[in-house]
């Protein structure tokens, strides 16, 4: 997989924090390719469809509300295995104990803010990355 698609989502915390260029910096900087770049308010039904794994969780219909909340930077990011270069970068999932280095364990915070407020989102297969570029871009 050597030109390998990942979408990568700078949150609505991300956005309102004024953190796409620094999220993007990096991205660049580790030398993936951005193929598609939007600024835009998800709805419900993207969102329903893009987080369906976790639907029934006591932390969807948060998610949910947080992720409509504001605009979200939805990029496509190429390169290769960036699906899990990209995972790599943006650190675990709870900011508060990401590594240092991480988008998440150097800019996340843990100010009473919930970990769904983690900055960023990007695909963890190939599977789910065709799936949500698909949701995300259609015509792509
Ligand atoms: P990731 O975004 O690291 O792939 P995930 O797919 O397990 O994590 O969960 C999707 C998002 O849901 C995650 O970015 C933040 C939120 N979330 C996950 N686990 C949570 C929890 N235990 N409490 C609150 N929010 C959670
Ligand atoms: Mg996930």
């Amino acid at each position: 997989k050597e030109r390998e698609r990942t979408l990568v989502l700078v949150k609505p915390d991300g956005v309102a924090r004024g953190l796409v260029g620094e999220v993007l910096r990096r991205v660049e900087a580790k030398g993936y390719r951005l193929v598609a770049l939007d600024l835009r308010t998800p709805d419900r039904e993207v969102l329903g469809a893009h987080y369906a794994e976790h639907e029934g969780k006591p932390f969807y219909e948060p998610l949910l509300e947080f992720m409509s909340s504001g605009p979200v930077a939805a990029v496509v990011v190429e390169g290769e295995r960036s699906i899990e270069g990209f995972r790599s970068l943006a650190g675990t999932t709870d900011p508060t104990t990401a590594a240092p280095g991480t988008i998440r364990g150097d800019l996340g915070r843990d100010w009473g803010l919930k970990v769904q407020q983690n900055l960023v989102h990007g695909s963890d297969s190939p599977e789910s990355a065709a799936r949500e570029i698909g949701l995300w871009f259609p015509g792509l």
